[in-house]
């Protein structure tokens, strides 16, 4: 019953190259894609190997890293889905594959590449997690065995509501009471002024008997 969940980051870093360099290459950009825990820690102690797979134009597209860091430099000219196969400690583990758009230019919101961002780096990165469930022991005791690193805690979605709908009831009820007191004020001066009369026709009623 028990199961661990690992933070994981993936993706791409871009760069265009001086194009004075690669005179006879179509290579526009250089690239490294990579996956690491969150805030780049290694995830070697548990991961044997991973396996990138490049775009078929790549010579040998399957590229296999069996230590950290995991991941490739590359040169190239176009964006294509490659994938990323993680392969654990424990080979009766099995194994996990991410996908991911290599990314070299960035876009305008109406999809067109832009130029005004150029000579910036491209950054393309996705958040997963790795779940474990009822993971071998060999693994299970690797990943007990280092803290497993958590994103840094902000309130929870749940209690920041709880806090809105609470000062949203606040407010409620001061609008009521303000209201009623509103209310209380208006019937006060009205019975106040039925007393008045009723005490005028009294008084009257006693004059016209005696
Ligand atoms: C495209 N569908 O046309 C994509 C494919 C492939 C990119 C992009 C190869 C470099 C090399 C390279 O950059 N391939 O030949 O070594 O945009």
């Amino acid at each position: 019953g028990v199961t661990i969940v690992y933070p994981i980051v993936y993706g791409n870093i871009a760069t265009l190259l001086p194009q004075k360099k690669v005179p006879d290459s179509d290579h526009t950009h250089k690239w490294t894609v990579s996956v690491k825990g969150i805030n780049g820690q290694e995830i070697g102690h548990f991961v044997k190997k991973v396996t990138f797979k490049l775009h078929e134009t790549y010579s040998n597209p399957q590229r296999v890293v069996e230590t950290p860091p995991f991941e490739i430099t590359e040169t190239g000219w176009g964006e294509f889905e490659l994938s990323i196969k993680l392969q654990f400690i424990e080979g009766s583990e099995k194994p996990v594959t991410l996908y991911h758009n290599l990314r070299l230019h960035s876009y305008e919101d109406d999809g067109s590449i832009s130029t005004s961002s150029k000579n910036k780096p491209v950054q393309s990165f996705q958040y997963d997690e790795l779940v474990f469930t009822d993971p071998p022991e060999t693994l299970y005791q690797i990943l007990t065995m280092h803290p497993i690193p958590t994103l840094p805690s902000k309130p929870s979605p749940n209690s920041l509501y709880s806090l809105q709908a609470e000062q949203d009831e606040l407010r409620k009820i001061e609008e009521a009471y303000r209201k009623v007191q509103e209310q209380m004020t208006i019937y006060k001066n009205r019975n106040d002024k039925i007393t008045k009369e009723l005490e005028e026709v009294k008084t009257e009623l006693e004059r016209i008997k005696k």
